[in-house]
């Protein structure tokens, strides 16, 4: 089977093409029609309907419900994983060809569709029109991705030869595997964690985020259009501590693929990690975590491009990226003048319903992150001088303007805990040397980004800076599937990366066959 080289899905240009901006103003009206809907657990191709309701609602409209969802009992947890491990047997049989054939149909209907998806991203999780654009073009690029990575994946390199043997070595998939993402990509993020599964030939129980499952079934409404056979996927929503506790500790669970907090991450690990009774393998967890990304500016820079990558890393999707930054430190000598860009930049962000283009912000996820990121805030007020920001901004959703607190101590709360929300924590640093400890400071180790024009500087940077994504002069977000793979050191997870080429090996086992010539 040939496939072209890959490429990453081109980004739409809602600013300047009037195409792209009438196609999704056409999708958001349209999914306005469609929200509300009810929908079903889906378990071996099986519709099944609960009692037990969980509702998605708009953060930017609280009381506007964007679909309500069976919720998974215990007893379903369990018909889901029994049905993925009878689906294992065929599935991981079939032909390379056909598994990753499912792949690239699913990416042409996602392709074709992609301002559909887009628009429930706008309803469901609040993304301004290009957050939303960016995170169904990376769902599209890492179906792409990793239809080529299991072709490759397929001719591993020959063996040293044995005299007197043939060898070979080849990769097999694990089993039933536990799919659990965020909420914040949340069409990446479960896309790239159940393609990469399935296309390795495992099964899946896919239990999505509460706050986005509605994004989560119109993905795997994509793959059973693609031709997916009932049972690959089972779709379980249900709640994280009851459902997913059940889902992770089980027994005929090989595996877990899991993206979201540090604290939900490092529970997974150690339920994962106590064998069940009648289980007979190490479980694998793969599990990327919590960021508390930083970017230095050096005083040898160009302060305006400095001053542009902090504003956009720092509150792009209102700074609910794992990769955001959330601590800019910055050198002694141009700490004054770097503040003043920023807070200029950081004022002229507009906030606001993110169905309008005309939006650079909008709410954050719920109301207890809500709660959460104002306690921050007035954490901040006593740690920190409030710059810009500081406060809600509208009562109709969980709107917060975005915060700068500067003058915060390198080992302050509010320089060492994630956040997740539109607050930029600014921490100044004598010179370079310090600035780069002080990055290091912390438990996570995800992203981070310096910019300076001093070549010494970018090699030391590149040498001690401990992130698993670093980014010189540029901003430390937006990384693209295949160019940068992705995920973190320390805290922020098991060191895997998403997009890159040794990611279908966390789905795989090697299993290496030698015969006798001749006997
Ligand atoms: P979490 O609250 O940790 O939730 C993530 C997922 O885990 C959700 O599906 C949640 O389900 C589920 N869950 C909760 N408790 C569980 C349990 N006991 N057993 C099994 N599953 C459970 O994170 P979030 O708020 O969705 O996402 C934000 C976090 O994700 C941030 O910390 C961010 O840094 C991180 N993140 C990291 C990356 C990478 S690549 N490192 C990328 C994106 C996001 P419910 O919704 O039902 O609770």
């Amino acid at each position: 089977m040939g496939l072209s080289d890959f490429k990453n899905e081109p980004l739409s240009q809602f600013k300047t093409n009037p195409e792209h901006q009438r196609k999704m103003a056409e999708a958001v009206e349209k999914v306005r029609g469609e929200l509300g809907r009810d929908y079903d657990i889906v378990i071996g191709g099986e519709r099944i309907h609960t009692g037990d309701r969980l509702i998605s609602y708009n953060p930017a409209e609280k009381n506007q419900v964007v679909g309500t969802f069976s919720k998974a009992t215990r007893e379903l947890a369990e018909r889901a994983i029994r049905t993925a491990e009878e689906a294992f047997k065929t599935w991981s049989r079939t032909p390379i060809e056909r598994r990753v054939q499912v792949l690239v149909d699913a990416a042409r209907t996602v392709r074709e569709n992609k301002y559909y998806y887009s628009a429930w991203m706008v309803f469901e999780v609040g993304k301004s029109w290009s957050e939303a654009d960016a995170d169904t073009a990376e769902a599209i690029d890492f179906c792409e991705y990793y239809a080529r990575e299991m072709l490759r994946l397929e001719r591993p390199a020959p063996l040293a030869p044995v005299p007197g043997e043939k060898n070979y070595l080849r990769y097999i998939p694990l089993g039933v595997g536990i799919v659990i993402p965020p909420w914040n990509f949340p069409m990446a993020i479960l896309t790239g964690m159940t393609t990469a599964s399935i296309v390795s030939g495992n099964t899946v129980v896919l239990k999505p985020s509460s706050d986005s499952p509605v994004i989560a079934y119109k993905f795997f409404e994509v793959l059973e259009q693609a031709g997916m056979p009932p049972g690959v996927v089972n779709f379980l929503p249900g709640s994280g501590s009851t459902v997913g506790d059940y889902l992770v500790a089980h027994p005929r669970t090989r595996y877990v693929a899991f993206t979201g907090s540090k604290e939900v991450g490092l529970h997974i690990n150690e339920l994962a990690a106590k064998p069940q009774r009648g289980q007979i393998w190490v479980k694998r967890v793969v599990a990327e975590m919590g960021g508390k990304d930083s970017i230095v500016v050096d005083s040898e820079t160009d302060l305006d491009l400095a001053a542009d990558g902090v504003t956009s890393a720092a509150f792009g999707f209102q700074g609910q990226k794992c990769s955001a930054c959330s601590r800019a430190i910055v050198v002694e000598k141009v700490y004054d003048a770097f503040l003043d860009k920023l807070k200029q930049r950081v004022e002229t962000i507009k906030v606001g319903v993110p169905a309008d283009p005309g939006i650079d912000m909008g709410p954050v996820i719920n109301a207890g992150a809500e709660k959460s990121i104002m306690d921050y805030i007035e954490t901040g007020k006593q740690e920190g001088r409030v710059l810009t920001g500081g406060r809600t901004t509208s009562s109709a959703g969980h709107f917060i303007a975005p915060t700068v607190i500067a003058d915060v101590a390198p080992k302050a709360r509010l320089a060492q805990e994630e956040i997740f929300g539109p607050v930029l924590a600014v921490i100044k640093a004598k010179d370079f040397d310090e600035a780069l400890e002080i990055a290091n400071n912390t438990e996570y180790g995800l992203t981070g980004a310096v910019y300076t024009k001093n070549r010494q500087k970018l090699d030391k940077a590149a040498e001690t800076f401990h992130v698993g994504n670093l980014y010189l002069n540029r901003k430390c977000t937006g990384a693209m599937v295949g160019g940068h793979p992705f995920g973190g050191f320390n805290m922020s997870g098991t060191d895997s990366k998403a997009g890159g080429p040794d990611y279908l090996l966390l789905f795989t086992q090697a299993k290496t066959v030698a015969e006798k010539i001749g006997a």
